[in-house]
C-alpha cells in the first residue's frame, strides 16, 4: 500500500475538483485499511489548504473555492460514514456549531463525528449561529458543553461573546466552553475564558473527556 500516493491523489482532486475522482480515491482508501480520519488530515485538509493559500494569493478564485469545498465535503462525508459505531454508554451533551456570521463548517461537521463517534450526545446547531441560540439550546437540552468553531478572525469575537453572555446568565459555572477553528489558538481561548481549545478533531473528544472529568 502506498499511503503517501493516495495522499497525494486526495490533494490533487481537491486542487482539481473532481467530483468524480473523490468517490475512487477515498473508496481506495478505505479498502486499504487507511485511517479514514488520517486520509481527511494528511490527503483532503492539505488539498484545501493549499486551494485557500492559492485563493488568498489571487490564484484562484470563490466559485473554484467553492467548488473543492464541495469535493472536500463529499470526501469527508464518506469517510466519516465509515468510522466505527458509537460507543453506547451516553458520555455526556455537547451543543456545537459554527458562530454567527460564518458558514465554514467542514472542519466543525468532523469535530462532531469524532464526538458521536466516542459516544457523545451532539446537538449540532450548524454554522451562523447566533449567541444567544447556544445559550438556548444549551440550557433545553441541558448540555455538559458548548462548542464553537470559527474560521475567520472577523467572527472569533462571538466566542467571546459566547463567554460574557454565559458569565452574565451566571451559567458560565454550569457550561464548560471549548472552541476551535483555523485561527482560533490557545492565547486566545485562554485571553476570552474559553474551558478548552482544541487544534482538530481528535484533540477536541480528548478535551472534551477531561472538561467531564472522564478517564478510560
Ligand atoms: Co473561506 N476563508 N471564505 N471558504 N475558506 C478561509 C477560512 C481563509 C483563511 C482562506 C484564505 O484566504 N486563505 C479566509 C479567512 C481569512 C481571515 O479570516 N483572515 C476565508 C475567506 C476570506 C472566506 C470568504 C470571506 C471569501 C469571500 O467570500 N470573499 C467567505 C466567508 C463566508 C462566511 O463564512 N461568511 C469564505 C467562504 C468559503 C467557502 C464557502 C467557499 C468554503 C467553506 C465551505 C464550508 O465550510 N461548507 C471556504 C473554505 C473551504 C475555506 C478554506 C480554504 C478551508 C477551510 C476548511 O474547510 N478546512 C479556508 C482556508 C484555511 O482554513 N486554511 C478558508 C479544512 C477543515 C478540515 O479544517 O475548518 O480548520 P478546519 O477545521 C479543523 C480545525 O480547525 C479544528 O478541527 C477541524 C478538523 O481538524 N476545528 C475545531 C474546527 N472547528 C473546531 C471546533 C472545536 C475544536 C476544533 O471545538 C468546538
Amino acid at each position: 500500500m502506498d499511503k503517501e500516493k493516495l495522499f497525494k491523489d486526495a490533494q490533487d482532486i481537491i486542487m482539481k475538483s473532481d467530483n468524480n475522482g473523490v468517490e475512487e480515491v477515498t473508496r481506495r482508501a478505505l479498502s486499504e485499511g487507511i485511517d479514514p480520519l488520517e486520509m481527511i488530515n494528511e490527503g483532503f485538509r492539505v488539498g484545501i489548504t493549499m486551494v485557500g493559500e492559492l485563493f488568498e494569493r489571487g490564484e484562484v478564485f470563490l466559485p473554484e473555492l467553492i467548488q473543492s469545498a464541495e469535493v472536500m465535503k463529499k470526501a469527508s462525508g464518506i469517510l466519516m460514514a465509515a468510522l466505527p459505531k458509537g460507543r453506547e454508554a451516553k458520555r455526556g451533551a455537547v451543543v456545537i456549531g459554527t458562530v454567527r456570521g460564518d458558514i465554514h463548517d467542514i472542519g466543525k461537521i468532523l469535530v462532531v463525528t469524532m464526538l458521536q463517534a466516542n459516544g457523545f450526545e451532539v446537538l449540532d446547531l450548524g454554522h451562523d449561529v447566533e449567541t444567544a441560540k447556544f445559550i438556548e439550546k444549551a440550557q433545553e437540552i441541558n448540555a455538559d458543553v458548548i462548542g464553537t468553531s470559527s474560521l475567520l478572525t472577523t467572527t472569533m469575537k462571538y466566542q467571546k461573546e459566547l463567554e460574557d453572555e454565559l458569565k452574565k446568565s451566571g451559567m458560565k459555572e454550569k457550561i464548560k466552553t471549548i472552541v476551535g477553528g483555523a485561527p482560533v489558538t490557545r492565547r486566545w481561548a485562554d485571553r476570552i475564558g474559553a474551558d478548552a481549545y482544541a487544534e482538530n478533531a481528535s484533540e477536541a473528544v480528548r478535551k472534551v473527556e477531561s472538561l467531564l472529568g472522564i478517564k478510560e
